[in-house]
């Protein structure tokens, strides 16, 4: 099977799942039910879940035992794209090719929506699949941990806060100091990186993965976090809005600490390649180089959108 039939078959079985763990018509208001559905099934790369399964396959899981986490990894990620695109964060119009989810619903709808997919991510990790296995009970707490810190605080919402600090005054009319390398760095581990890191790393933890095998792909899915931000950061320059489904040269724009404002395009995409070739350092040391886990990394930095 080639890498991108393999994408695509993943891809399948995650649009197929994601409705399935949607609450009933009855037991939830209409039009919430109509907002989250408007943005979890609009569309979107699915590279969350895909992650998450082929680090499963990469250990030898049983795929319907990852889908619900890996489904829940991607509500997160729309509620943050819900959260991110609101004209108190990005005041974005376009997401996904189409209107964002406060132009078609109203802005109060959408933070809700944003809210009901968060709260249901972690209904379905912590309900589904149930087993009557403690080991796997066990193993999902861990996910649950993991995934939980990577979406909070510390992970996605805090890199968040110090990208909206950056940009955007605060009620004193204070912007925070710009980013340097580092700090740059930093934001990008958390702000993307992080759910994309957990992502794959869940899957391997679920699938009963030993603690040398876990942490060589989390070695991996740091530096695929990151390849794919600084890649977001060179496609805001380079690509075309039709191409991505959001407005391009945003950061820019709003005068955001990116990786090629700090480093030029060039460098930036030298920097994306290296985080590759580490990834595929670790994954080589667990044999799994040729893995299309390793595969999915180069579709991060060879994608258009
Ligand atoms: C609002 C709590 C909160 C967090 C927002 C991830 C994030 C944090 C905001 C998204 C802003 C943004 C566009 C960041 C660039 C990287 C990124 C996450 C792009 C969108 O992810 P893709 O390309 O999107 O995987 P699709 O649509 O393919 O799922």
């Amino acid at each position: 099977m080639t890498l991108s039939s393999y994408i695509e078959a993943t891809r399948r079985d995650v649009e197929a799942a994601l409705p399935t763990y949607l609450p009933a018509p009855d037991a939830c208001p209409t039009v919430l039910l109509e907002a989250m559905k408007y943005s979890l099934l609009g569309g979107g790369k699915r590279l969350r879940p895909i992650l998450c399964l082929a680090s499963g396959d990469a250990v030898g899981a049983d795929r319907a035992m990852l889908m619900p986490t890996a489904c829940a990894i991607e509500m997160i990620h729309t509620y943050s794209l819900i959260h991110d695109d609101l004209p108190a964060m990005d005041n974005d119009t376009l997401r996904r090719g189409r209107p964002t989810l406060h132009v078609v619903a109203g802005e109060g709808q959408a933070i809700l929506a944003g809210d009901g997919l968060l709260t249901l991510a972690f209904q379905v990790i912590s309900a589904h699949p149930r087993s009557a296995d403690p080991a796997f009970m066990t193993r999902k707490i861990r996910a649950i941990e993991l995934v939980a810190g990577a979406a909070g605080a510390v992970g996605m919402v805090g890199g968040q806060a110090i990208d909206l600090a950056c940009v955007t005054p605060d009620p004193q009319g204070r912007v925070a100091p710009a980013l340097d390398a580092v700090a740059l760095r930093h934001m990008h581990l958390k702000k993307t990186g992080a759910l994309i890191r957990a992502s794959a790393t869940a899957g391997a933890i679920l699938g009963g993965a030993a603690s040398p095998l876990v942490e060589a792909i989390d070695t991996a899915a740091r530096e695929f976090g990151l390849a794919f931000q600084i890649v977001d950061d060179i496609l805001d320059v380079e690509g075309a809005s039709a191409e991505l489904g959001k407005t391009a040269g945003k950061d820019a724009a709003a005068g955001k600490p990116t990786y090629p404002s700090l480093f030029g395009l060039d460098a930036s995409k030298r920097m994306a390649a290296d985080c590759l070739a580490r990834a595929e350092t670790a994954l080589a040391s667990v044999q799994l180089a040729d893995s299309p886990l390793m595969g999915i990394g180069r579709w991060i930095i060879e994608r258009r959108n």
